[in-house]
């Protein structure tokens, strides 16, 4: 393949009222809300952002009481309006108060202000696969393995729960100081009835049937799991192009190159994840995700120390303390703070927020 640099995946932000077919939302029972600490946003010290978004930032902030490091998320409620994201973000925080996993990012708390949605998260150090991934080209088997083995033991919990995930890449998979993953950004996140209509996403992370708007639902995370073990492994997507256009073509007719250093188990997994016929796609017929644990190119992984967290990981971040952003880009401090109030009609919808 002909590569250039590629760039962060873009995600499509498509889901306003044009595309989408009025659904229920599924009801979230928030699990964990009795153990939660009750904050104050002047308990925090905003530091250096670690990441941006469309309508919004993460930022490192520290607890004055207990010097704890946090992320601080902070959205624009102007812009998620503009943009039509009210519910992603409602789903966003519905999901991540109601969540408690080793491998999936804790929520702390929420706030709002008549400006700004806020969501304070344990601040994960080690950065973005995705920075990894590019730095050193691709993985070996073993350093493929480990991260696709956490990532579905995530992706099955979330499953088992209803929820689909429906933003899987390597941007979306931080890294702790140890090393083991932690999903993040759960802003396309879904709890499900059934299936849903919505289409959002990341061009080269999309399954077919997104595309096809047939209505989608968990085997679009087991797709997805097969476009990244083949990013890990060969170190660039199975479908790319330029444009996303040129990206659906490619998804949709289903020609995949092999490079000759992947190995017989790999490509078959890869192949059984990458099928477009949903129900015939690994993890997604009879037996459920035990198809993609049971698969040979997993015969060496131990399940149980997976979820314990007791594999060892392939890579351990460079940090000096908790605190440290040097995993991170570099954001300039521009004037985020301004912002506009919404109106008290505009709030109402934020306000379990
Ligand atoms: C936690 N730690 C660092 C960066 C993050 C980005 C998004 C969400 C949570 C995060």
């Amino acid at each position: 393949m002909a590569h250039c640099k590629i760039q962060k995946s873009k995600n499509l932000r498509r889901s306003g009222s044009s595309n989408k077919l009025k659904e229920p939302p599924a009801p979230i029972p928030d699990n964990n809300n009795d153990r939660k600490r009750q904050y104050k946003l002047e308990d925090f010290e905003l530091m250096s952002t670690v990441g941006t978004g469309t309508f919004g930032r993460v930022v490192l902030a520290r607890d004055k009481k207990n010097k704890e490091y946090m992320a601080l998320k902070i959205l624009n409620i102007t812009d998620i309006i503009k943009l039509k994201q009210t519910e992603h973000v409602l789903n966003e925080k519905a999901i991540l108060s109601a969540t408690n996993h080793p491998f999936i990012v804790q929520l702390a708390w929420s706030h709002h202000t008549d400006t700004f949605l806020y969501m304070v998260l344990e601040y994960i150090c080690g950065g973005e696969l995705f920075t990894y991934l590019r730095n050193m080209g691709r993985f070996n088997a073993a350093t493929a393995r480990f991260f696709a083995s956490e990532i579905t033991s995530a992706l099955e919990h979330l499953h088992k729960n209803d929820i689909v995930y429906r933003d899987l890449k390597p941007e979306n998979v931080l890294l702790d100081r140890d090393g083991h993953i932690k999903l993040t950004d759960f802003g396309f996140a879904k709890k499900l009835r059934d299936r849903t209509w919505t289409l959002c996403g990341t061009p080269e992370y999309l399954a077919p049937e997104i595309i096809q708007s047939k209505g989608h639902g968990k085997p679009v995370d087991w797709w997805a799991l097969g476009i990244l073990i083949y990013e890990m492994l060969v170190g660039y997507p199975p479908f790319y192009d330029e444009n996303p256009f040129g990206i659906y073509e490619k998804i949709l007719e289903g020609k995949i190159d092999w490079p000759k250093h992947l190995t017989a188990d790999a490509r078959d997994m890869i192949k059984r994840l990458l099928v477009i016929d949903r129900t015939k796609r690994l993890g997604c017929m009879l037996n459920g995700c035990k198809d993609i644990t049971g698969h040979r190119w997993f015969m060496s992984i131990d399940w149980d120390q997976v979820k314990q967290r007791q594999l060892k990981p392939p890579i351990v971040p460079e940090i000096s303390h908790d605190g440290d952003t040097r995993n991170f880009d570099d954001y300039p401090n521009d004037d985020w703070q301004k912002g506009t109030a919404v109106s008290e009609e505009q709030l109402k919808v934020f306000k379990d927020f």
